[in-house]
């Protein structure tokens, strides 16, 4: 699956999205690769909320139309008081972006099951790259002014447009930023020991779709106590899961020191076809302990019992203690029906083990410009907020165990907030992974009594 790339440049981005406010785009469709055609737009775009079309053509315009209604081919005039066409220069950085509202916000589009038909302008029309052009249907414009009289497009993307908000008044937790904190937060999992004695590290898997931030999350807390930023676990992006092999990774206490009481282990991508990313029967057989430190996963055929790479013996010290899934934060509404039941079997056979769950939503600088610039800000951006919610309603899981993270990416140096929140992420962990001894514990008594 290759990553589809939007047309806009960056400039072009912030023009486009100087008409709305602090939004966000997200490329649903992008007719070069998806097709000129009615139906491939309304296979990606229905039901997707606020969108815009952006159309290029040859005469250097980029032109389209925004709505904050679904398409839903119900073959009626929608009413919109929000939609509006656009309109400017690909090359004029100076030009302010045409707006151009409709003529009656009762009649802001047709809701066809042609392209997009924004009566003045039907983009896709007749199946091709081409838009019809009719100002004075929904919308008044001067043609030369909209398309330069070029009606053949170059390409024809469909973006969801995602409203960020603002800041909320107080955050909805409180976080310590001090440096005091960062040291406690690192001295607490240094001395960390697991309830059981047996057990000397506890066992944390990461999960997620590929691309989620697993290894960075590794490589993240690996830096931190290595004092600099380091790059053990690979990571970068590419169409299917850059992490191919199982690993258990211990982390030292400092360059010299001694193994941390934890262990993370980090795995191959989930991916929503069957028979690619990470297989459901390998999730399980990790879980129980018997999948091996590198063992190269196989997404058609899972690991069996007996094949290289299986342990047989697996003991508690084998077993996982706490699962933590990562979503990034910028892909949580774009998690297709597919993912979120492959993620609803994991969690069912997990629940069924036993194991406390968590949820990491990674990226959150990516997601949010507020906490891009302010990392402090995590809680008080509603963006975040309402992404957090979101992904814990998708996957069943409380919000009081969803957590916000910013994974070191392109960093040179360690910066003590973004540590704060990650060795926080880690302390959950190890509490969670406490509760799984718990009840272990328990479980033995009850035999006892
Ligand atoms: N801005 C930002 N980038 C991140 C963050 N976490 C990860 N990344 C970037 O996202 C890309 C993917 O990260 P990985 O850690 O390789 O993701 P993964 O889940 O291990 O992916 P696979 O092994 O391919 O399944 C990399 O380019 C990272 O630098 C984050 O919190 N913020
Ligand atoms: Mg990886």
């Amino acid at each position: 699956m290759s990553v589809v790339k939007s047309n806009l440049s960056i400039a072009q981005e912030k023009r486009l999205c100087s008409l709305f406010g602090h939004v966000k785009l997200s490329l649903l469709f992008k007719a070069s690769i998806h097709g000129y055609k009615a139906v491939a737009f309304h296979s990606r775009c229905d039901r997707q909320g606020p969108t815009v079309v952006v159309a290029y053509n040859n005469a250097g315009f980029i032109f389209g139309a925004y709505t904050c209604k679904d398409y839903l081919q119900t073959g009626q005039n929608i009413a919109d008081d929000k939609a509006f066409l656009f309109s400017f220069r690909a090359g004029d950085q100076n030009q302010c972006p045409r707006r151009i509202p409709a003529i009656n916000s009762q009649q802001a589009f047709g809701d066809t099951n042609t392209g997009p038909n924004f009566g003045a302008l039907v983009f896709l029309h007749g199946n091709a790259a081409r838009v019809d052009s009719a100002p004075g249907t929904f919308y008044n414009f001067v043609e030369n002014e909209m398309h330069g009289n070029d009606l053949k497009l170059t390409e024809c993307e469909v973006y969801r447009v995602e409203d960020l908000g603002g800041l909320l008044e107080k955050p909805w937790r409180n976080v310590n930023w001090t440096s005091e904190k960062r040291k406690e937060l690192m001295e607490g999992i240094q001395t960390y020991k697991p309830t059981i004695n047996s057990v000397k590290q506890a066992r944390i898997l990461l999960i997620g779709p590929v691309g989620a931030g697993k290894s960075s999350f590794f490589n993240s807390i690996n830096s931190i106590f290595r004092g600099h930023v380091t790059s053990q676990a690979i990571s970068g992006s590419a169409g299917t899961s850059l992490t191919t092999q199982f690993r258990t990774y211990s982390i030292k206490s400092s360059r010299d020191g001694k193994p941390l009481p934890i262990v993370l282990c980090d795995t191959m991508g989930l991916e929503e076809t069957t028979g690619a990313g990470l297989d459901l029967d390998d999730i399980t057989s990790i879980l129980k302990g018997h999948v091996m430190d590198r063992y190269q996963f196989n997404p058609i055929v899972p690991l069996q019992a007996g094949s290289p790479g299986y342990r047989k013996c697996a003991g508690l010290e084998d077993r996982i203690h706490c699962v933590a899934y990562m979503i990034d934060a910028c892909k949580v509404t774009l998690i297709s029906q597919k993912l979120e039941e492959k993620l609803g079997s994991i969690r069912r056979r997990i629940n069924l083990m036993g194991i406390p769950q968590l949820l990491l939503v990674t990226k959150v600088d990516e997601a949010c410009r507020h906490v891009h610039d302010d990392l402090k800000e995590i809680y008080r951006s509603h963006y975040i907020e309402r992404k957090v919610q979101e992904v814990a309603a998708r996957l069943g899981i409380p919000v009081s165990c969803v957590i916000p993270v910013k994974n070191y990416s392109q960093e040179m140096d360690l910066d003590p907030h973004t540590d704060i929140l990650l060795l926080s992420a880690v302390m959950k962990m190890l509490h969670f992974a406490d509760n799984y001894f718990d009840d272990i514990c328990m479980g033995k008594d009850e035999k006892h009594e």
